[in-house]
């Protein structure tokens, strides 16, 4: 892309694609006193960028672009040249004057629109142009599903998404991914408006929270890149490459292969049933070569009290640390460090650890009805001693205890708005500070899985991330479906939803952790069908392997399935129609050693399908192949795999190994 300036406007073109913005401008939105200003100045041309000045309010501003092989990156830095401080809003390096417009290709009725999500549980999705973004109905929910400070528009054409977007013309191709570099500092949004055919709403901007700008003092935006093409999932895949290293991901050499006990037990564990199921896992290690084996909710006296321990775990916690150690596993287990529950010592000895809701009392994190009536409320990560009580708690649970796996749920209540501490963190600073605290006592061998948490702020220090809402022994709730508004929430269908829309995610940002799979015939309404399909799109997307069973009563046919699935694993993912459908229907998984392509049926009805392979790039020998689950014989036709009536919510999976024909 490159850019120019016409009368005090800026205008992004593409070489290589139909793309053009104009009509742009920087955008600050600020506090003087109790007085709410906006400034979206005129820009003068500067060597490599442009400029804007205004001594009356005493603010300038510094746009400057660079060109990083195909993509531009645009940095902005704002001073405050006045006597007073200010407090920043929102600011924006991009936004889009009423006269201004964004063209992807001839029309924007016929864009899809990649909307990420906030937290690792919020729906994320394609829309179509017309269609409208819905946040769930109630506030309760919202709070540990969406940032309640940036909610969805709820207008038809009319998204805002997480840290980064995707736009495609579907009928042209042409498309353009922009998003920001670093997540640290500040949450980020790209917003999109369309209406009938054109896009004459487009910024990219950063919330800050009102944080002070003091007289004299520089604010620098992180880098905002922006890429054009004709691929969206190439360029999402470049952006998260791009953006990962920006960010110092960690990306473990391998993925762990694991034991939850979630997803069987729940809150229902005991010591017990833990020594039980290690026996049992470790007996079966020549076929599941489990490496990873995580306690999960249920063990703990209180939320907030993790070091202590409740009635049902009488010889502590660090003794199954060491039996799972024994056992030649890494022991890992379950927190929630950043939010306390009222029952809590911590609660009632520490009340100024909290944020502060504008009430003045502690800020409402959760209600958590498998933990009784307490409520949960949200730990203030920029008080020193909430910091040291995090470092400590972690440094006994790593190092004294031996758990190397630390699974951190709950993490977006560090995140709330509110009133912390230090008022001058942003939210994104907050939680980034309470992270970094926990890797320090943790040390840089420990294994951190981040859930519920937002995601860019924990790039770089988390080794893990959960991208999409917990999988349930069943496909979807219908009063879920109206509560959530049947894009978020706990889901088996809408986990994995998640798990295609972020796959490009995988080893760019962190691992990415699909959730558990659940593969047993009873105590679950999953039919056959979708416990397929579940293990296939864990298995297609790379993501970490974890079974969350009773091993005990788990029978054979269902650790079959495990090891069919684990013959799927190890590919690098791509969404051909990422941008077009909602669920993706097919996923293409390629390693040294296979070709794998898997198609979905999300629908609720058996559906006549079929797969274009070389639209999707998969050129195949051979006029037939043998369906992975099934063994049904798929006809390929001039390229065209016919996959025949495929049952509501069940997936066909071709797989050809390399070298080999079928
Ligand atoms: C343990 C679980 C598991 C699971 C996590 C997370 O809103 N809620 O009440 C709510 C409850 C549980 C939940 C998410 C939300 O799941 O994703 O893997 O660790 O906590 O309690």
């Amino acid at each position: 892309m490159r850019f120019s300036l016409k009368e005090g406007h800026l205008t992004l073109q593409a070489h290589d694609a139909a793309v053009r913005l104009h009509g742009l401008r920087p955008s600050l939105v600020y506090w003087v006193g109790g007085t709410r200003c906006a400034w979206r100045p005129l820009l003068q041309p500067a060597p490599g960028g442009a400029t804007a000045v205004d001594p009356i309010r005493g603010l300038a501003l510094e746009l400057s672009f660079a060109a990083e092989g195909p993509a531009l990156t645009v940095h902005l830095s704002l001073r405050n040249l006045g006597v007073s401080p200010i407090r920043i809003d929102s600011l924006a390096p991009l936004w889009m004057s009423p006269q201004g417009q964004c063209e992807i290709g001839a029309s924007a009725a016929d864009w899809g629109v990649w909307r990420n999500g906030y937290q690792s549980w919020t729906g994320t999705r394609s829309f179509r142009a017309h269609e409208t973004d819905l946040d769930p109905w109630s506030n309760f929910l919202k709070i540990g599903l969406i940032d309640i400070r940036r909610p969805s528009y709820e207008e038809p054409g009319r998204f805002r998404s997480d840290f980064f977007a995707a736009i495609t013309n579907l009928k042209s191709q042409d498309a353009l991914v922009a998003g920001f570099l670093d997540g640290t500092q500040a949450f980020a949004e790209i917003d999109i408006g369309i209406s009938g055919e054109t896009c004459s709403t487009f910024s990219a901007q950063l919330d800050y929270d009102e944080i002070e700008l003091a007289p004299g003092a520089t604010l620098t935006t992180p880098p905002l890149w922006l890429a054009t093409g004709t691929d969206p999932q190439a360029l999402l895949d470049t952006y998260a490459e791009v953006s990962g290293r920006a960010m110092g991901a960690r990306i473990p050499g391998r993925n762990p292969t694991g034991w939850c006990s979630w997803y069987y037990y729940f809150t229902r564990i005991d010591q017990k049933c833990i020594r039980e199921n290690l026996q049992d896992i470790g007996k079966l290690r020549k076929r599941f070569p489990c490496d990873y084996f995580q306690i999960d909710d249920g063990y703990q006296s209180a939320i907030g009290d993790w070091l202590t321990p409740n009635a049902k775990f009488p010889d502590g916690m660090g003794a199954l640390a060491r039996e799972i150690q024994d056992a030649g596993m890494y022991a890992g287990i379950w927190t929630a460090p950043f939010i306390v529950r009222t029952n809590s010592r911590l609660f009632k000895e520490h009340p100024d650890w909290f944020v502060k809701s504008p009430q003045g009392g502690p800020r409402f994190a959760l209600w958590n009805p498998l933990w009784g009536l307490g409520s949960c409320y949200a730990l203030d990560t920029t008080h020193p001693e909430a910091l040291a009580w995090l470092g400590e708690t972690f440094r006994t649970i790593v190092h004294d205890w031996g758990y190397r796996i630390l699974k951190l749920d709950f993490l977006y209540a560090a995140a709330l708005p509110g009133l912390r501490y230090d008022r001058n963190a942003t939210r994104a600073q907050a939680l980034r500070r309470g992270l970094e605290e926990i890797r320090r006592a943790a040390g840089d061998d420990a294994f951190l899985l981040g859930c519920g948490c937002p995601l860019a702020p924990a790039v770089g220090v988390v080794d893990a991330m959960r991208i999409g809402p917990d999988v349930a022994p069943f496909w979807t709730r219908w009063l879920l479906r109206i509560l959530a508004r049947d894009q978020h929430g706990l889901a088996t269908k809408h986990a994995i939803r998640n798990m295609l829309t972020r796959s490009f995610l995988h080893r760019r940002w962190w691992l990415n952790d699909p959730d558990c799979l659940m593969v047993r015939e009873k105590y679950t309404q999953l039919t056959p069908d979708e416990i397929r399909t579940l293990a296939t799109a864990i298995a297609v997307t790379d993501g970490m392997l974890i079974v969350s069973e009773n091993m005990r009563v788990l029978p054979e046919a269902s650790i079959e399935t495990l090891k069919r699935a684990m013959a799927l694993t190890g590919g690098r993912p791509s969404t051909p129609d990422l941008l077009a459908a909602d669920p993706p229907s097919v996923v293409v998984s390629r390693s040294a050693r296979q070709t794998v392509v898997a198609v979905f049926n999300f629908a609720d009805t058996a559906q006549e399908m079929q797969t274009d392979l070389r639209a999707i790039g998969v050129d195949v020998p051979g006029a037939r192949v043998r369906e992975h689950w099934t063994g049904i014989e798929i006809p390929i036709q001039d390229g065209t795999a016919q996959l025949g009536s495929v049952p509501p919510h069940a997936c066909r999976v071709l797989v050809w190994a390399h070298g080999k024909t079928n």
